[in-house]
């Protein structure tokens, strides 16, 4: 029996019940993924124990001395995996990473220019809800409705009328490559700071299946809890001592308080993996699957968004394709055992509690050794499903059919 299971039943069961729904649901939400044992073990470990304000070797508490060594270790590996000089480990969130980068780089009241929510922005990029449109003036650039894609032309046009002091660029909802170097040349020509925010393509980024913004961007942010496959947590990278400086002052003491050293210990360990030639073979997988399951949807009769990907995700129009709603498409998933979330596409018209179509990643299930064939086979099940969402009979025998194929790819 586990010390949990002892201790505490009910946390117990629930872990348990999650655990069992890992395994057996097709997870297709492209902004998770399923960790390493090692970095599991390293998450759950006595450095949760801890406290360590400050950063290696200028600690404001005793008894760093090993603490120091992981958090520089992870600050060693990182450095290497995107060839960038300074790096700071310890943002507790994607979000909080952002918050410390865009309070180095302006001023409270400065405008920031970001890519909208709807379009497939993120929420730190300006949004009025957030920290970001509400302590700046902020300003958005979408893509064409018509191909999908960011209009180069438009972002400059927008740029060179708002005059912002930071260009945000990055996405929660692209699937085609982002021009980094186009984006400098219009933050140069406006006179603003470019962050790059590359939550979503870290992944591809760090094995070179995308271009890097290292280089262009002033400063770059991530996630590492999604293609980077890591613990949940933020990065903070720069090339520039100046602004390396500033940021790690911005996020501790100006953001943070003490970093969650077993998160570092698991960003460290995440990082060495990422480092290996079997994590490149990983994620040349994970882009040939996403091309895969755009593939066989388009051959389904299916609208997808910008008519392929490039990268780990692929956005389905089911609203024009199919005459339902991604959210009655994510809930009806449900039911067969297939995880993904409902998400606007460019111009839709409807509410984003509804939206007119979903989002599907292949991280998570390359990671359990999914195929392109394993691929296309999903695809047939999610066209299924929604041909037959009124018969119970027809999903109940497609969920049998997910939990079968789930079996083959176990996660732990
Ligand atoms: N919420 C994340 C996603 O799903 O893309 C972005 O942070």
């Amino acid at each position: 029996m586990s010390y949990l299971e002892k201790e505490d039943k009910e946390v117990f069961d629930l872990i348990e019940l999650e655990h069992k729904r890992q395994n057996e649901h097709i997870e297709l939400i492209a902004s998770e993924n399923f960790v390493s044992k090692a970095v599991l073990e390293a998450q759950g470990s006595i450095l949760t124990n801890k406290y360590a304000e400050g950063y290696p070797s200028k600690r404001y508490y005793g008894g760093c001395e090993f603490i120091d060594k992981i958090e520089d270790l992870a600050r060693e590996r990182l450095k290497k995996l995107f060839n960038v000089k300074y790096v700071n480990v310890q943002a507790h969130s994607g979000s909080s990473a952002n918050m410390a980068a865009i309070r180095s780089l302006i001023n409270h009241g400065d405008k920031i220019l970001g890519m909208s929510l709807d379009a497939g922005g993120h929420l730190t990029h300006g949004y009025k809800l957030s920290f970001s449109g509400q302590d700046y003036e902020s300003f958005t650039y979408g893509v064409n409705i018509e191909t999908g894609l960011i209009d180069y032309d438009e972002v400059r046009r927008i740029a060179l009328e708002v005059k912002p002091n930071l260009i945000i660029c990055g996405a929660s909802a692209y699937p085609r490559e982002i021009d980094f170097k186009k984006f400098k040349e219009i933050a140069d020509e406006c006179g603003a700071y470019l962050m790059a925010d590359i939550a979503h393509i870290a992944g591809l980024v760090a094995t070179n299946l995308h271009n890097s913004p290292i280089g262009y961007a002033d400063v770059i942010t991530s996630t590492t809890h999604k293609t980077l496959r890591g613990p949940r947590g933020g990065i903070i990278m720069t090339n520039d001592e100046e602004l390396a400086k500033k940021i790690d002052k911005t996020l501790f003491p100006g953001c943070q308080g003490g970093p969650l050293e077993h998160i570092i210990a698991a960003k460290a360990v995440s990082f060495k993996e990422d480092l290996e030639p079997s994590y490149k073979e990983y994620m040349v997988n994970v882009v040939k699957n996403a091309k895969a399951l755009a593939d066989e949807f388009i051959k389904l009769g299916y609208k997808v968004i910008s008519g392929g990907t490039d990268n780990h995700m692929i956005l389905l129009d089911v609203k024009s394709t199919k005459g339902v709603t991604g959210k009655e498409v994510e809930d009806l998933l449900q039911k067969v055992n297939i995880t993904v979330n409902k998400n606007s596409i460019p111009g839709d018209k409807e509410k984003p509690m509804f939206t007119s179509g979903i989002r599907l990643g292949t991280p998570a299930m390359t990671t359990k050794g999914y195929s392109e064939e394993d691929f296309r086979l999903v695809a047939n099940i999610i066209n299924k499903a929604i041909n037959n969402r009124n018969d119970e009979k027809v999903l109940s025998s497609l969920k049998e059919e997910v939990i079968a194929l789930n079996k083959k790819h176990p996660t732990f």
